[in-house]
C-alpha cells in the first residue's frame, strides 16, 4: 500500500483534527509495535485507517451495516460512535484491497475490544486511547502500564471506559464488557478474584 496516497486520502475524509489524531495513533502503534514484537507494517496500516470512517455520515454507515452480513444488526441498537470501526473493516477492503484479518479485526474491534484479544488489536486499542493527545482521566497510568505489560494497560483502558461509560448512564456494548471481563481474568488470575 502507497502510504503517502493513504494519507492523501484520509486528509481529505477526515477533519483536520481527526487526521492528526491518526498520525498520533499511528506512531504510538509503531513504537509499540517494536516494543512488544508485533509486526510494524501491521500496526501502522491498522493505525492509518483505524477511523477511516469516523467523519462519514450515519445513514452510511447505517446502511453499510444493514446489508453487509459480517457486519452485526446489534450495532444499530447502540451508540453510533460504535459504528465506524466494524464499518471501516469493510470499507477498507473495498477501497485498498485490505484482506488481512488480523488487521480488518483491530479496525472492527479498536472502539470496544473483545474477548481473547490479539496482540494487535491491544496495540491499535491502547494507540487509540494513549496516543499524546489524549487526556482522559487516568490515561497517565495507562500510559505507564503500556511501558512494560500490554494486557494490563489494556485492562485499564477497558475498566476506564466502562467505568466512564456507566457513571453516564450511558448502554455498553457486550464486546466491551467481555474486553474488561477476559483481561480482568488474564491479569488477576481466575474466578478466585470474583
Ligand atoms: O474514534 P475515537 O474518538 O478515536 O475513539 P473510539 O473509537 O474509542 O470512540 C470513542 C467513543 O466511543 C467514546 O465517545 C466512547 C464511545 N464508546 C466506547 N465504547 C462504548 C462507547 N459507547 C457506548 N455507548 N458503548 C460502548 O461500549
Ligand atoms: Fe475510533
Ligand atoms: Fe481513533
Amino acid at each position: 500500500m502507497d502510504i503517502e496516497n493513504l494519507k492523501v486520502d484520509l486528509k481529505e475524509r477526515l477533519t483536520g483534527g481527526r487526521y492528526e489524531h491518526t498520525l498520533r495513533v499511528t506512531d504510538t502503534a509503531i513504537k509499540l509495535a517494536e516494543n512488544f514484537g508485533e509486526s510494524v507494517e501491521n500496526a501502522k496500516i491498522a493505525a492509518l485507517l483505524h477511523d477511516y470512517c469516523k467523519c462519514d455520515p450515519l445513514e452510511d454507515m447505517k446502511q453499510t451495516i444493514e446489508s453487509d452480513s459480517n457486519l452485526p444488526d446489534s450495532l444499530l441498537s447502540f451508540h453510533h460512535e460504535l459504528w465506524h470501526g466494524p464499518v471501516a473493516s469493510v470499507r477498507i477492503e473495498e477501497k485498498y484491497g485490505v484482506t488481512n484479518q488480523a488487521v480488518k479485526d483491530a479496525i472492527f474491534f479498536h472502539t470496544t475490544g473483545r474477548a481473547n484479544m490479539t496482540k494487535l488489536d491491544k496495540i491499535i486499542f491502547l494507540a487509540d486511547y494513549t496516543e499524546p493527545g489524549r487526556n482522559f482521566p487516568g490515561v497517565d497510568e495507562v500510559r505507564a502500564t503500556a511501558e512494560t505489560d500490554l494486557t494490563k494497560a489494556c485492562y485499564q483502558a477497558a475498566r476506564n471506559t466502562v467505568r466512564f461509560l456507566m457513571e453516564k448512564n450511558n448502554t455498553v456494548y457486550p464486546d466491551s464488557f467481555h474486553a474488561y471481563n477476559d483481561l480482568n481474568q488474564q491479569v488477576f488470575g481466575g474466578i478466585e478474584n470474583g
